[in-house]
């Protein structure tokens, strides 16, 4: 019995820098390197399960930065967990939603940790815990975010021919629209006829500059826009989703589950994006989904670059979701110089296998992580 006992004996916390192969620009920031919160819990059966908190630029794509990351699951969140069992996960999200508020990020890393450490304890993949899967594969994307056409139609050419990904998501927002508009048109029309692509604004343009835009991007195929305007501006993206002929993926303007009725309610738009960092834990996340879905939204599997083992805590997820119309967009493991994970998601014929293990079915590589890890 001691080997199934899943009390929650330690959490672990560590700050990692991962070099990424090139700089990825945004709207409102750019990075040559990923910063995570590492979380290790260790079980009483003597397992250790693995979660990630990502961000991004800091404390730029949303408010949580690695620093304070760490020093809300170390202060606040850890202490109300030990001696907790590891397999309340309802209970253990209400504690760590009454030691610390919003924190989603944070929080999602330490649920994560804990169902993989669980899995590992009752030796059953994670997604056992959600409902089980009903898919093995998902089709995965990839972000072109260079800036530079030139460079990001070489990118997309090398994916597609090592057929790793064939829908790619171009970042604008960060030239003039004008500009922006000029790389899009060079970049589809070197790619091959029918090749999905979504972009995303990243709250970069005005309601102005989209109803500007809207008919271009239209005539050149988009299949998404994503997250045109500022998150506040619900009336004005609904103004536009009214009048686009392409659907509007709501990504930062939605991180709780009353902020996707919100959304959905204003018709905002149709699509949703999924992220741990937004919805705070794997059962949160899944709740979204049936939130968005029962509303008439599409479901997409969102990022934030996050490395092999965030990636796989989403698809252990993603996996067990009923519709998941867009796929995902994990590619986070393959921007990084050396991904965290060793083994377990295989990227192969523009998916994502899901990996067949216990809790998240992947190896940690512990030079890598060791080698990332940042010494105060
Ligand atoms: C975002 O806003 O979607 C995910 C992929 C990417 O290129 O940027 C991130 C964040
Ligand atoms: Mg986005």
């Amino acid at each position: 019995a001691a080997q199934r006992d899943t009390r929650i004996a330690e959490i672990e916390t560590r700050i990692v820098d991962c070099i990424t192969t090139r700089r990825h620009k945004l709207s409102n920031t750019e990075i040559t390197h990923q910063s995570y919160v590492i979380v290790a819990a260790k079980l009483a059966s003597g397992a250790v399960g693995y979660g990630e908190a990502s961000t991004l630029g800091g404390p730029r794509w949303s408010e949580e930065s690695v620093e304070a990351i760490k020093a809300n699951i170390d202060t606040y969140i850890a202490p109300a967990l030990i001696g907790q069992p590891a397999l309340a996960f309802e209970a253990n999200g209400l504690r760590m939603k009454k030691a610390v508020t919003r924190n989603s990020s944070a929080r999602a890393a330490v649920e994560s940790a804990l169902f993989d450490a669980a899995g590992k304890t009752l030796e059953l993949p994670a997604s056992a815990f959600l409902g089980g899967p009903v898919r093995d594969r998902i089709e995965v994307l990839w972000a072109l975010a260079s800036g530079d056409a030139d460079q990001e139609i070489e990118e997309a050419r090398g994916k597609l021919s090592a057929r790793e990904h064939r829908r790619f998501k171009i970042k604008l927002g960060f030239h003039s629209p004008a500009d922006d508009m000029a790389r899009l048109r060079k970049i589809m029309g070197a790619m091959p006829q029918d090749t999905e692509m979504v972009v995303d604004v990243n709250q970069g343009w005005s309601e102005a500059t989209a109803i500007r835009y809207l008919p271009e991007l239209a005539e050149l195929g988009v299949a998404l826009i994503e997250q045109p305007l500022h998150p506040g501006q619900l009336a004005a993206t609904a103004r536009i989703a009214a009048r686009s002929a392409i659907p509007i993926m709501v990504d930062e303007a939605a991180f709780s589950n009353p902020e996707i009725v919100q959304n959905a309610a204003t018709a905002a738009g149709s699509v949703y994006s999924l992220k741990l960092v937004k919805s705070g834990g794997l059962l949160e996340m899944k709740r979204a989904a049936g939130i968005a879905s029962a509303f008439g939204m599409e479901l997409y599997g969102g990022c934030l670059l996050e490395s092999g083992i965030g990636a796989a805590a989403h698809m252990a997820v993603f996996a067990t979701l009923p519709q998941l119309e867009w796929g995902c967009e994990h590619f986070g493991p393959r921007i990084l110089k050396n991904d965290l994970m060793s083994s377990g998601l295989l990227f192969k014929d523009f998916h994502i296998h899901m990996p067949v293990g216990h809790g998240f079915g992947i190896t940690i590589n512990h030079d890598a992580l060791n080698d990332a890890t940042r010494r105060v």
